[in-house]
């Protein structure tokens, strides 16, 4: 199992739909993958074209997970959704990282793209596998001395 941090910058994003008639919309941007929910600083009267530029840093533990995006449009009383979007967060785990627009959609239909780059950490890197193969001497023979050399890895990998 692969995890590690995942930095992303969410840059900005070219809406198709506008949920203001007659102001422009304050859009922010919401990216969730499980318990972790990062949120952009609204952009008033960006209308559709916000440019947020900023970074965050996410632990991914399960590189299965799904991210989903939503921009909203920031409101007196409840926020307006623009367009929600969804991806595997495993495109965004490989070295280099990325630079993608992903569409977000609303009711089905097309709502713009958001402009989303990463850059990808594996947590040990080489130091990964090997952690694995002790906690699997671990489960099966908590008894041994193998307990510290885990630590002592987990220690080596998490500074
Ligand atoms: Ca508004």
């Amino acid at each position: 199992m692969t995890s590690g941090k995942l930095t992303i910058t969410i840059e900005e994003a070219r809406l198709t739909r506008d949920t203001e008639t007659f102001s422009k919309m304050d859009p922010y941007c919401v990216f969730q993958l499980r318990e972790h929910i990062v949120r952009t600083k609204t952009i008033t009267n960006a209308g559709k074209t916000p440019k947020w530029n900023e970074t965050f840093s996410i632990d991914v533990k399960y590189i299965g997970d799904d991210f989903t995006i939503t921009v909203k449009d920031e409101d007196i009383g409840s926020d307006d959704i623009v367009g929600i979007g969804q991806g595997k967060i495993s495109a965004m785990c490989v070295p280099g990282g990325i630079d993608e627009w992903y569409v977000v959609s609303h009711k089905g239909k097309n709502a713009g793209q958001v402009r989303i780059r990463s850059a990808w950490a594996p947590i040990g890197g080489m130091g990964a596998s090997g952690f694995a193969m002790g906690s699997g001497v671990n489960a099966k023979g908590a008894v041994d001395m193998s307990g510290m050399s885990g630590a002592a890895q987990m220690q080596a990998m998490f500074g």
